[in-house]
C-alpha cells in the first residue's frame, strides 16, 4: 500500500475544512428535504458539474507519457539549440499520441492519422514538435483545414459515423482535392492502423529551419524512428479490436511503460543547405511532399525514451497544450503555408479549451526554464507577481526583466530572410504536382501492402452512397496507378474503361477568380524519371529483430503438459515477450503433472486479435477439452487468418488440426494445390509432433524467429 501523508488522511472540502460525513446531505430530519445551506453538498456537486472541458476539436482521443530526450553528439554545426548541442543533457519530454477524427471516447483502432506530439522541456524554453505518424498532410494551405475536418468528422445532421473516414462527406471533399492524393495513399495504407503507438514512425511533416551560432540556417525535416520497428494490424483485426478493447493502444503504451519496457525512438533529421532549396523536383515548402530518403538520408541524432506513465490523465494528457509556435533558439519555421496557419491555430484553440490565457501555468505545460515578463492577470492566474512594476522598459526596477542578447545571453531571434512580393491570395505553381509522390508511395509498397491499400479504398468508397463521388475517386486513382484504380473500380462495380480523367474534375475546387489552367496538376518528369520506389516507405523493410513486448497467448486447459508451458514461457519471456495464459475459465488450471497454472484470461474475456502470436502446448486432455470448445477453435482460426505466428507441440498439433488450419491442409486434394504454395501459406506455423517424455520443446528458438517477422502475409492468398 502507498504511504499516506498525515495531511492526506482526512477528507476536506476545497477550503480545507475537514468533513465528518460525505455520504449524506444536510436535511430536516432523516426523511426531510435537503437544506440549501449544505455548503458541502453544493461545493461537491458544483465541482462535479464542471468536470469536463471542451475536447480538442481534432486529436481528441489521446494517450500520453513522460520521458526524456538525449542527443548522441553535438549538432552545433547546424543548430545552437542547447538540447541538441550537449550529449550529456537529458531533456525531459511529455509525448501525446492521438487519433484525429474521433471524440475522446472513441476507439484507438480507427483508420486514421496518428498524432505524435512531443513537448521538450529544454533549459532554453519549451519546444513542441507537433507531428503525425505520416510525413505528409492532406492540404497545402491552412485555409482549407476547417473544411477538411468538417468533411471527415461525423456528418452534422446525424453525427454518424464516429471516428471513421469511410463516409460520403469525407470522400466528396477528397475527390475534388487532388492535393490530398499523396496523404490519402498513406491513410489507406496499413500505417493508419498501427499495431502499437510504440511501433509507429513520427514526422514533423513541415520543413523547419535549424540555425547555428553563426546565424547560418539549414532546412530540416524531423523524423522519429521506433526501435521496435514499424508494424500494423489488419483492417479486419482493427475493427474487431475496436469492439474487444477500444483502449488497445492506450493500454499497450501504459502496460509497456509500467513493466519497464520503455518505448524508444531515434530522432532523425534530413538536412538541406539553403543553397539547395530549389534543387528538388518538388517544393520544400509543400507539406504534401516528402524528401525521399534516397535523396537526403535521415541522420539519426538522438534518442527519445518514454519511462513514466502520467499520474493523472486529466491533469496531464488532457490539459497538455501543444503549439507549433513553441520553439527555442536555434530552431525556426519555414514559409510552408500550412505551418504558418498552424502558428495561429494552436494558441487560439487552447484559449477556449483551457479557459483563458494562463494555461502555460498548468503543471504539465509549465516550462522548466524560468518565466519572467510583464504579462499579468487573466483567468486562473497562478503566479503572484510582486511589486508595482509590470511594464518595460522601466527605471523603477532597473529595467528588469530586460531583453537578452542573442549570442551570449541565448535569446531567440528569427532567422534572417529577405522577402518581397505582391500581396496576393495564391498558391505557388511549384505545389501542383499532386500525383507523382502518391505513385511513388504506392509503387514502394510490398505486394501485401498494395493489396491492403486496395482493400482499404474498396471498404471506404464502398461506404460512400453517392455514385459520382466514387467515380471521381476512381478517376483520381487512375492518375496514381492504373492497376490500383482498376482493382478499386471493379470492386465498386464501376467500369473504369468508360472513365477519363477529365479536367473538369481537377477544376472543381478552384477559386472563382483563378485561372483554371494555373491549377492543373503538373507531373515533373524529374521525380518519376529518377526514383521509382523508396525503400523507407514500405513497412516490409522495417526492423524484424526483436520480439520485445510482443503478446503471446498460450492456449491451455486442464491436463496441459506444464513442462511445455514453463519451458516456452521462460524462453519467450527471456526474449522480452509478454506471455498470457488463456484457458476456458479463470483460476488455477491443473496440468497433467498436477502442477497448477494460473489463467490470465478466460476465453470469454479475451480474443485472438489482442495477441501477436499463439502457442498451443501438448497434453492429451487439454487438447481434447479445447477441441470441444468452439471459442478455442475460433481463437486458433483467427490467429491463422490474421497471419500470425503459431507454434504447437505434440497434442497441441492435434488440436491445431481440428481447427481451420487442419481444414486448410486437408481440404485440398494432393496435387490440387502446388506444394510450394502450400508451404508458403503455412509459413509461420510451427508444428512439433514428436517431443519425447522428459524432453522440452525445441521449438522456442524457431518460434521466436517467427514472431519477429510479425505477420506472414502470404497466408492471405490461400483462398
Ligand atoms: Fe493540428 C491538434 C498535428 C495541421 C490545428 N495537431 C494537433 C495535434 C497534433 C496535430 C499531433 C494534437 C496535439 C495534442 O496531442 O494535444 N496538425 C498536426 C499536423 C498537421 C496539422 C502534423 C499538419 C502538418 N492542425 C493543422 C492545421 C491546423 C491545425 C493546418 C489549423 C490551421 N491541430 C490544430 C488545433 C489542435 C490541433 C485545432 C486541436 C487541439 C489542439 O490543437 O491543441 O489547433
Amino acid at each position: 500500500m502507498t504511504m499516506i501523508e498525515d495531511d492526506e488522511k482526512f477528507l476536506t472540502n476545497n477550503q480545507g475544512v475537514r468533513i465528518n460525513d460525505d455520504q449524506n446531505s444536510l436535511k430536516v430530519g432523516a426523511r426531510g428535504p435537503t437544506l440549501l445551506e449544505d455548503f458541502i453538498l453544493r461545493e461537491k456537486i458544483t465541482h462535479f458539474d464542471h468536470e469536463r472541458i471542451p475536447e480538442r476539436v481534432v486529436h481528441a482521443r489521446g494517450s500520453g507519457a513522460h520521458g526524456h530526450f538525449q542527443v548522441y553528439k553535438s549538432l552545433s554545426h547546424y543548430t545552437k539549440a542547447r538540447f541538441l548541442n550537449d550529449p550529456t543533457l537529458k531533456t525531459p519530454v511529455f509525448v501525446r499520441f492521438s487519433t484525429v477524427a474521433g471524440s475522446r471516447g472513441s476507439s484507438d483502432l480507427a483508420r486514421d492519422v496518428r498524432g505524435f506530439a512531443v513537448k521538450f522541456y529544454t533549459d532554453e524554453g519549451n519546444f513542441d514538435l507537433v507531428g503525425n505518424n505520416m510525413p505528409v498532410f492532406f492540404i497545402q494551405d491552412a485555409m482549407k483545414f476547417p473544411d477538411l475536418i468538417h468533411a471527415v468528422k461525423p456528418e452534422p445532421h446525424n453525427e454518424i459515423p464516429q471516428a471513421a473516414s469511410a463516409h460520403t462527406t469525407f470522400w466528396d471533399f477528397i475527390s475534388i482535392c487532388p492535393e490530398s492524393m499523396h496523404t490519402i495513399m498513406w491513410l489507406m495504407s496499413d500505417r493508419a492502423i498501427p499495431r502499437s503507438l510504440r511501433m509507429m514512425e513520427g514526422f514533423g511533416v513541415h520543413t523547419f529551419k535549424l540555425i547555428n551560432s553563426e546565424g547560418k540556417s539549414f532546412f530540416v525535416k524531423f523524423h522519429w524512428k521506433p526501435l521496435l520497428g514499424v508494424h500494423s494490424v489488419l483492417w479486419e483485426e482493427a475493427q474487431m479490436i475496436s469492439g474487444k478493447d477500444p483502449d488497445f493502444h492506450r493500454r499497450d503504451l501504459w502496460e509497456a511503460i509500467d513493466s519497464g519496457a520503455y518505448p524508444e525512438w531515434e530522432l532523425g533529421v534530413q538536412i538541406v543547405e539553403e543553397k539547395d532549396e530549389f534543387n528538388f523536383p518538388f517544393d520544400l515548402l509543400d507539406p504534401t511532399k516528402i524528401i525521399p530518403e534516397e535523396m537526403v538520408p535521415v541522420e539519426r541524432i538522438g534518442k527519445l525514451t518514454l519511462n513514466r506513465n502520467p499520474d493523472n490523465f486529466f491533469a496531464e494528457v488532457e490539459q497538455v497544450a501543444f503549439h507549433v509556435g513553441n520553439i527555442v533558439p536555434g530552431i525556426d519555421f519555414s514559409d510552408d503555408p500550412l505551418l504558418q496557419g498552424r502558428l495561429f491555430s494552436y494558441l487560439d484553440t487552447q484559449l477556449l479549451r483551457l479557459g483563458g490565457p494562463n494555461f502555460h501555468e498548468l503543471p504539465i505545460n509549465r516550462p522548466l526554464a524560468p518565466v519572467y515578463n510583464n504579462q499579468r492577470d487573466g483567468l486562473m492566474r497562478h503566479t503572484i507577481n510582486k511589486g508595482k512594476v509590470s511594464y518595460g522598459p522601466n527605471t523603477l526596477r532597473g529595467n528588469y526583466p530586460r531583453e537578452a542578447h542573442v549570442g551570449s545571453e541565448r535569446a531567440f531571434s528569427s532567422s534572417r530572410q529577405q522577402l518581397s512580393g505582391d500581396k496576393i491570395r495564391d498558391r505557388s505553381k511549384s505545389f501542383f504536382d499532386h500525383f507523382s509522390q502518391a505513385t511513388l508511395f504506392y509503387q514502394s509498397q510490398s505486394e501485401a501492402e498494395k493489396n491492403h491499400l486496395v482493400n482499404a479504398f474498396c471498404f471506404e468508397l464502398g461506404k460512400v452512397d453517392v455514385l459520382s463521388v466514387r467515380e471521381r475517386m476512381v478517376k483520381l486513382l487512375m492518375r496514381v496507378d492504373q492497376r490500383l484504380a482498376a482493382c478499386v473500380a471493379s470492386e465498386l462495380g464501376i467500369d473504369s474503361a468508360k472513365l477519363t480523367v477529365g479536367e473538369e474534375l481537377l477544376n472543381l475546387s478552384v477559386p472563382a477568380d483563378a485561372d483554371p489552367h494555373a491549377y492543373q496538376p503538373i507531373t515533373p518528369p524529374a521525380l518519376e524519371g529518377r526514383l521509382k520506389t523508396s525503400a523507407a516507405l514500405s513497412m516490409a523493410n522495417t526492423i524484424k529483430s526483436t520480439i520485445a513486448t510482443r503478446r503471446v497467448a498460450f492456449l491451455i486447459a486442464e491436463g496441459v503438459n506444464e513442462r511445455f508451458v514453463e519451458a516456452m514461457k521462460s524462453n519467450l519471456s527471456a526474449a522480452g515477450a509478454v506471455v498470457s495464459i488463456v484457458a476456458p475459465r479463470l483460476g488455477e488450471i491443473k496440468g497433467s503433472g498436477d502442477k497448477e497454472i494460473r489463467a490470465d484470461f478466460s476465453l470469454l474475456t479475451t480474443s485472438s486479435v489482442l495477441f501477436d502470436a499463439l502457442y498451443i502446448p501438448g497434453g492429451i486432455q487439454s487438447a481434447h477439452r479445447l477441441a470441444q470448445d468452439e471459442r478455442a477453435i475460433l481463437f486458433i482460426n483467427e490467429a491463422f487468418t490474421h497471419c500470425k505466428a503459431i507454434a504447437a507441440d505434440n497434442e497441441g498439433v492435434t488440436l491445431l488440426m481440428t481447427s481451420g488450419v487442419g481444414d486448410f491442409l486437408n481440404s485440398k486434394k494432393e496435387g490440387e494445390i502446388d506444394p510450394e504454395k502450400r508451404k508458403e501459406f503455412m509459413e509461420g506455423v510451427l508444428m512439433n509432433t514428436d517431443i519425447k517424455e522428459g524432453e522440452e520443446s525445441s521449438s522456442a528458438h524457431h518460434f521466436i524467429k517467427l514472431i519477429m517477422q510479425h505477420r506472414f502475409w502470404k497466408r492471405e492468398n490461400r483462398t
